[in-house]
């Protein structure tokens, strides 16, 4: 087992490691995440050598980036973690039913320091690009400090809620006070005590930060542009008989997540929303409610799809808001209309809604009266100027393709990345795409991704590349390349399930909606994580159907 960089705390700062030169290897590897750590282990321990780029100086991805107060996982710890080791998934006590950001990085510390991954990682350093030379069948890896790398694979673990977003808002470097984001979230603990503080933005992030801000802050502005449904999360420290009955059948619980629609092993109630009585239904919503969390989505089989059930949903939570929220006009406010229930993402908060009874906390409606601009002393609504001495963005990413446009990787005849998913991405299986041979963007588009339990996902396209690898490695192959005729029935295919769900009728992140002028495509694929793992087995148990080996 190698050390972990010395003098470091679990998920504090490793030493920027040397930069590497001209090295000919398998693999690169990009982003230490979940996906990237998971990547590292299983292809070197399949023979392969291989090297991790993570641009920051920590392990984590989002989970090292997201340290703002309240980040919490929103699904299940015992669920949201490795499953590829019986010993590690033995030996790791989670705490809490929904693990909190810094136990996340405990947990990945530990596994990095169990599989003595640290040295096969280079931290503080960015990919810049990567160009695909067709002679020699490898990718030439250039770092953002000007070193290259040659490798036969170039593997994106990059993330799909990486990027972080802040909207253009005019005068935004003029502002005189501390401002942050909540997806590049400092180390050091930041002090609301006394302060005046604003939030833009009440998606998943927003919806986790200000019930913790308000209780510290002087007063605290939210500034909301679209009220989405929140969920109470029910969080509570896991007991010991409940962990010790899960680990005993954590077999059976992960065969039966990775056969599920969302990756969780919790099964969704088969019934049909319409189908049963009222009361039953009223019941079942008022049981997930309870039992908090994401439960709702899987309260039944076609909560997403059925129009009429879905709305009865949707009226039942806007009535729990009215019951919470003491203010009428606060409460209107703060209730979702307008798209279905659960097709911008479900969030999970702790006193979310309870925390607009305080005294100290107004809520602003900005999309009657929009953000002007940002000045020195605040920010600007309308004619109205709210004096601010922090301000936090809460106001999400660049979704599903941000990181990976974000490197310039040029494929075949230098062809970029950028030029081709410019109308929108365009993968096969959402793993890799025509005109890129030896590229895998893991989690992308076309894949179940956002829509599941990510670390099952991640694990499944980690699995499904490294066995790729392998056949290609026993053929005595040099690339494997999507034809553009298979991501083409592909990404039809990946918009057909879409369209048999209410998602694409809400303005999401899902849709690319949030940044503006990004082209309107469903991106995640809805068929379920099962379905989805066993048409990607049945490609690479016909030889690779759709791809070109060469
Ligand atoms: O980002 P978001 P997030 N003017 O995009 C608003 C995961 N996650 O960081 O809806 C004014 O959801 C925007 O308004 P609108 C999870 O998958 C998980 O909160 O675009 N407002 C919205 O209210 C989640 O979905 C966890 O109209 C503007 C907010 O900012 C995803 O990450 C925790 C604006 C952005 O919400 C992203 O969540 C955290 C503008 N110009 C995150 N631009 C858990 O596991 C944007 N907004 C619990």
């Amino acid at each position: 087992m190698t050390d972990r960089p010395a003098g470091r705390p679990p998920g504090e700062a490793a030493a920027p490691s040397a930069e590497p030169g001209g090295e000919r290897i398998d693999a690169v590897v990009v982003g230490a995440g979940f996906a990237g750590l998971y990547a590292l282990h299983r292809l070197r321990t399949d023979g392969f050598s291989v090297r991790l780029f993570e641009a920051s100086d920590a392990i984590g991805g989002v989970w090292n980036h997201n340290r703002y107060p309240g980040a919490r996982c929103d699904i299940e710890s015992m669920d949201y973690s490795y499953g590829f080791s019986e010993e590690i998934q033995q030996e790791w006590n989670w705490s809490e039913r929904y693990a909190s950001q810094p136990e996340i990085l405990r947990y990945l510390t530990f596994v990095a320091d169990r599989l003595g991954l640290w040295d096969g990682i280079t931290f503080g350093t960015r990919v810049a690009g990567a160009d695909f030379d067709e002679d020699t069948a490898r990718w030439t890896v250039r770092t953002e400090g000007g070193a290259t790398v040659h490798a036969r694979y170039l593997i994106m673990a990059t993330g799909v809620l990486s990027t972080a977003r802040t909207p253009d808002f005019p005068g935004r470097e003029r502002f005189g006070g501390e401002a942050y984001h909540t997806g590049r979230w400092p180390r050091s603990e930041i002090d609301f005590t006394g302060k005046r503080v604003g939030v833009i933005g009440t998606g998943s992030s927003g919806v986790q930060l200000i019930p913790i801000v308000a209780r510290q802050a002087a007063e605290l502005t939210v500034f909301q542009r679209t009220p989405n449904f929140t969920m109470p999360a029910q969080n509570a420290p896991l007991a010991p008989d409940f962990v010790r009955e899960w680990k005993a059948t954590y077999a059976e619980r992960r065969a039966l997540a990775r056969r599920s629609g969302f990756g969780h092993s919790q099964p969704t109630n088969p019934a049909r929303v319409m189908a049963v009585p009222d009361r039953e239904r009223t019941a079942e919503f008022e049981r997930r409610w309870e039992s908090g969390g994401l439960y709702m989505l899987r309260a039944f089989s076609d909560i997403l799809k059925d129009e009429e059930g879905n709305e009865l949903c949707a009226e039942f939570v806007r009535g729990k808001i009215a019951e919470i929220v003491r203010d009428p006009k606060t409460a209107e406010a703060l209730t979702p209309r307008g798209f279905p229930f659960g097709t911008k993402r479900l969030c999970s908060g702790t006193g979310y809604y309870e925390t607009y009874n305080r005294g100290n906390v107004r809520l602003v409606d900005v999309r009657r009266t929009p953000i002007t601009e940002i000045t020195e002393t605040g920010l600007r609504t309308g004619e109205q100027e709210h004096p601010l001495d922090v301000l936090i963005y809460a106001t999400g990413f660049d979704a599903m393709t941000g990181s990976f446009l974000g490197v310039d990787i040029r494929g075949s005849g230098g062809r970029p990345l950028r030029e081709k998913w410019a109308s929108g991405p365009l993968t096969y299986l959402g793993l890799t795409t025509a005109g890129f041979p030896n590229l895998f963007l893991l989690t992308a588009p076309g894949s179940p991704s956002v829509l599941s339990n990510m670390v099952i996902s991640a694990e499944q396209h980690v699995n499904w590349v490294a066995d790729c690898l392998d056949h290609l490695r026993r053929h005595g192959l040099r690339s494997i390349e999507a034809r553009a005729q298979a991501e083409l029935h592909w990404v039809a295919h990946v918009n057909e399930k879409a369209d048999e769900t209410l998602y694409p009728r809400a303005d999401s992140w899902y849709v690319g909606a949030n940044v503006p002028g990004k082209p309107r495509v469903f991106m995640p694929y809805v068929g379920g994580v099962g379905v989805y793992a066993q048409k990607c087995d049945e490609v690479a148990a016909t030889g690779y159907e759709g791809f070109e080996l060469r």
